[in-house]
């Protein structure tokens, strides 16, 4: 038996499946080696801590393997080509053509063709047969160029609305008897979005006929950056390891790479960087070019460019040079070779993406040089090659001086770039982050997308979810990011929104775009959660049009990802896109950013980490008043880079919108709102109502069991059980944090006031100690309560309360290293058992690890004692904070969720 479980586990697939059944508790335990048939290590070594530690039943595992198979796993994410649960399949789908042609026989129409027999056949159960010509007597699929349909067919037509370059037009053509589906691209690439899209909409049912059109991309450049590290790590990634790279080569087996092109083809995404913007020069080396062909050939099918981040030092850290000073000639001259070597292994690739000058990356700074020096001579050696410089705008100081009142991280990129405006070669674009500061939930737009006029611009979006919960939150951000792309800057006095400046229409540019930082990874699913990957979704959807609503990607992305019911759509779609307001309410509202700890790992609360340090993400908070005087007359004048409409709605306090509030200005605590409420009480009941709603979803995505399948929903309800835990904590936190901070109480006397709630302090302690919280209001009174130096300890408490069902939480810290084990017992008795194996960013009670476990149904008579058992393992305390008990109308159906 054990052996026959050791065979079973020498594949990756099965060391996938017990990786996700430890991670979301699908009540697996087992005893096994983690290693390999080939020696390599499948499992990281907490993984495997935990598959040693367990000893129970190998059958469920040989259950999990088998189904994982066939299992929605979100490895297809919109691809998945279910057929599709429809009342009635569009009636002109009994038309379709058998037959399928190809006239151009590119790679990127290989691909068409094979997506769209896949798509067919898995959807609609039709295989269509492919032929070399067009059949004379029958009708016919036709894939192709609009100039080789054209020379098959002197009858067909594009003129009226010709799809530009990388467009496609959808037409039946109806000729010499016949009728003929038509996806006609400008060029190969938009031959093969063409395809994507027929089959997108047949997904969706739409019928073809309302597939006829014809649609172009907005931008040239639709670019995702991967921030993956040589190591095989990913700076902000959350869903596991480097698809590209691991131990400082390139991936032998590069399928995953395949595969994310072919995502990024189906919504019409161009290009992708493979590396992190900290580059590694290494990268740069002959040996590892000739190895990243292999990347760009398993990207060529797909149509996706690659490209790279470069170091501007390399000549220097790589060539031996003694400088890297871009007005020196020899610097230059390494470039070219550098580039000429790339081109000669890589002839389609894109071009790279500069970070310099910023956060301790070198730059031209260090030689007097400015970021247009840096960024021409980079473009001179890729013209020839007709690649382009993508050359970012985060260029900051992050050695600010908090003391001076005047200074303001957020004024940075348009005053350095801004000057430069109109000397940047053709081939560069500059790239901007959509607001001044650094992807924080709410951020005015960059002013500096209205200050260059004779300049290439890309917005810079961030896809992972860096500031955002990191995966373990649900947050949609295409609501965030058409509210970017629709703003009116106004520059010139005309209107001027950002989507338009992005495309080159206001200003007249022949590039510019749209740059995702995308971080997807080797977990199955690509992102960790399987609700992030509606992100880059949505990013690819509004790089390709920008009026595309977020209610229309909210809802195609449901229908592709998980069903067309009718309630999936409207419950998921409504999720989606109450969750970036939900997460700002209960994070940082009113323009205060994400209140996130920003010198640790941007994850949990900790407000106070924003104030005191060279990073400049302030907000200025002191006994009377809150925010950054942004104001030309009194602060740091930043509001004065705006256009002069802009810079006025922004400057008066009537007109500032109170989401931005303290973006723009600081007020005292008592300052009413345009709602009439004081800004303190909106911070406190936001974040009440925030949490309240975060819990919500949890009750929302309830109501889909038995319409999604159990892999995705259980994997996603212990997620969301979570994150409604998690939105507590923030809450605590930050309510604790202002009412210190301001002396006011809430009117509503909630804060540290939980009925229901009894602390670790009170409760009887037998091994448990306190420590100090190391963020303070992340813990009731300061304080965790760890078990050290003991192999378990408890803590109990004897609760009159009146007879009934209730459910009990209990609030504990998850460190990332350690695996602790808790039990909870009524009168004795184990009534529920867990593990603190989270992954979460910390090794401290804290904001990030605070975890909460919820027990429903739970029956109690007066006088029963409640326990906490704790057993810490490997540095990891089993510490907690406090229980609250919550009466519940009647056992809930779910017994146990956990996280
Ligand atoms: O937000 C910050 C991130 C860094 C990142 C940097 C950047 C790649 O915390 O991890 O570095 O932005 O955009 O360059």
């Amino acid at each position: 038996m054990f052996s026959t479980q050791l065979e079973l586990f020498s594949s990756k697939a099965a060391a996938s499946a017990i990786r996700q059944a430890i991670r979301y508790r699908v009540g697996l335990a087992l005893h096994v080696e983690h290693r390999g048939a080939e020696g390599q290590n499948w499992f990281s070594e907490r993984e495997a801590r935990v598959i040693g530690r367990s000893r129970l039943v190998l059958l469920c595992c040989l259950l999990l393997t088998l189904v994982s198979a066939n299992a929605e796993d979100g490895s297809q994410a919109w691809l998945r080509y279910a057929p599709p649960v429809l009342n009635a399949i569009p009636a002109d789908y009994q038309k379709m053509p058998a037959a399928l042609v190809d006239l151009d026989s590119s790679p990127e129409s290989i691909s068409a063709q094979k997506e769209l027999r896949q798509g067919v056949q898995s959807m609609l159960n039709r295989i269509l047969r492919v032929e070399t010509k067009v059949p004379a007597n029958d009708d016919a699929w036709i894939l192709g160029t609009v100039e080789e349909i054209r020379a098959a067919f002197p009858e067909f037509h594009t003129d009226s609305n010709k799809p530009a370059p990388e467009g496609f037009s959808i037409s039946i053509l109806a000729a010499h008897g016949h009728r003929y589906w038509v996806i006609a691209g400008t060029d190969p690439r938009g031959l093969l979005y063409g395809a994507f899209r027929v089959l997108s909409g047949i997904a969706r049912g739409v019928s073809f006929a309302s597939m006829q059109g014809t649609q172009s991309p907005a931008a040239p450049v639709r670019w995702v950056n991967q921030w993956d590290n040589l190591n095989g790590t990913i700076e902000r990634g959350y869903g596991g390891r480097s698809i590209f790279f691991d131990n400082d080569q390139v991936r032998s087996d590069l399928t995953r790479a395949g595969e994310y092109a072919r995502l990024l083809a189906s919504i019409g995404i161009n290009g992708c960087t493979i590396n992190n913007v900290n580059a590694n020069p290494k990268l740069l080396t002959p040996a590892m070019i000739h190895e990243v062909a292999r990347i760009a050939d398993a990207f060529r099918p797909w149509g996706v460019r690659l490209s790279m981040s470069v170091p501007i030092d390399a000549p220097q850290i790589l060539g031996g040079l003694d400088t890297f000073d871009p007005g020196d000639p020899k610097v230059a001259a390494w470039w070219r070779e550098k580039f000429d070597q790339i081109y000669a292994a890589i002839p389609d690739f894109g071009g790279i993406e500069v970070k310099a000058d910023s956060e301790g990356q070198p730059g031209p700074s260090k030689y007097g040089r400015t970021p247009v020096d840096a960024a021409n001579m980079f473009a001179a050696a890729l013209k020839p090659h007709g690649g382009i410089v993508v050359y970012r705008a985060f260029v900051y100081n992050h050695h600010l001086d908090w003391n001076d009142i005047k200074a303001d991280r957020a004024r940075a990129a348009y005053d350095i770039f801004h000057p430069l405006d109109g000397k940047f070669a053709d081939n560069v674009i500059v790239q901007i982050k959509n607001g001044p500061i650094d992807f924080q939930v709410r951020e005015p737009v960059s002013p500096l997308f209205a200050g260059l006029h004779r300049t290439n611009e890309a917005i810079e979006l961030q896809i992972t979810q860096e500031y955002m919960g990191q995966a373990h939150h649900l947050v949609f951000l295409p609501t965030q990011w058409k509210e970017a792309l629709d703003f009116d800057l106004h520059a010139e006095n005309r209107s001027t929104p950002v989507k338009d400046i992005l495309s080159g229409k206001s200003f007249h540019r022949p590039l510019g775009g749209y740059v995702g930082v995308a971080n997807v990874g080797l977990d199955a699913n690509w992102m960790g959660h399987p609700m992030s990957m509606a992100n880059l979704y949505g990013f690819g959807r509004l790089a390709w049009n920008p009026n595309t609503t977020a209610q229309s990607i909210a809802e195609d992305w449901t229908r592709l990802t998980f069903s067309n019911d009718p309630k999936v759509v409207s419950t998921v779609s409504h999720m989606l896109l109450t969750s970036w307001s939900i997460y700002e309410r209960y994070t940082g509202p009113l323009g205060l950013q994400t209140l996130t700890n920003i010198t640790g790992p941007h994850y949990g609360p900790a407000p106070q980490s924003q104030e005191h340090n060279g990073w400049g993400q302030w907000i200025r908070a002191d006994h009377d008043g809150v925010g950054m005087d942004r104001t030309v007359a009194t602060g740091t004048g930043y509001i004065g880079q705006y256009p002069p409409a802009v810079a006025a709605m922004y400057t008066s306090l009537k007109t500032c919108p109170d989401n931005l509030l303290l973006f723009m200005h600081h007020v005292p605590y008592t300052y009413k709102l345009h709602t009439g409420k004081t800004v303190i009480q909106t911070i406190y009941d936001d974040h009440y109502l925030g949490a309240q709603e975060a819990a919500g979803f949890v009750t929302q995505w309830k109501s889909l069991d038995s319409l999604i399948d159990p892999e995705r929903y259980q994997k996603t309800l212990a997620l969301l059980e979570y994150q409604a835990g998690h939105a507590i904590v923030w809450r605590d936190a930050i309510d604790r944090w202002f009412e210190k901070m301001s002396g006011i109480p809430d009117d509503r006397h909630r804060i540290d006031h939980d009925p229901n709630r009894i602390v670790a302090a009170d409760m009887q302690l037998d091994g448990y100690k306190p420590i100090d919280a190391t963020i303070w209001e992340t813990a009731s009174g300061g304080k965790a309560y760890a078990c050290l130096d003991q192999t378990s300890c408890t803590a109990s408490t004897k609760l009159n309360r009146p007879a009934g069902w209730y459910s009990v939480a209990v609030q504990y810290f998850d460190y990332r290293r350690g695996v602790s084990t808790f039990t909870l017992q009524l009168d004795r008795q184990a009534i529920a058992t867990w593990t603190a194996e989270n992954t979460l960013p910390g090794e401290a009670p804290n904001g990030d690890t605070s975890t909460r476990f919820t027990l429903h149904g739970v029956p109690r008579r007066p006088g029963d004692t409640l326990t906490i058992e704790g057993h810490p393992d490997d540095g990891q305390p089993a510490p907690i904070d406090y229980l609250e008990i919550t009466p519940e109308a009647a056992p809930a159906p779910q017994a146990a969720s956990a996280h």
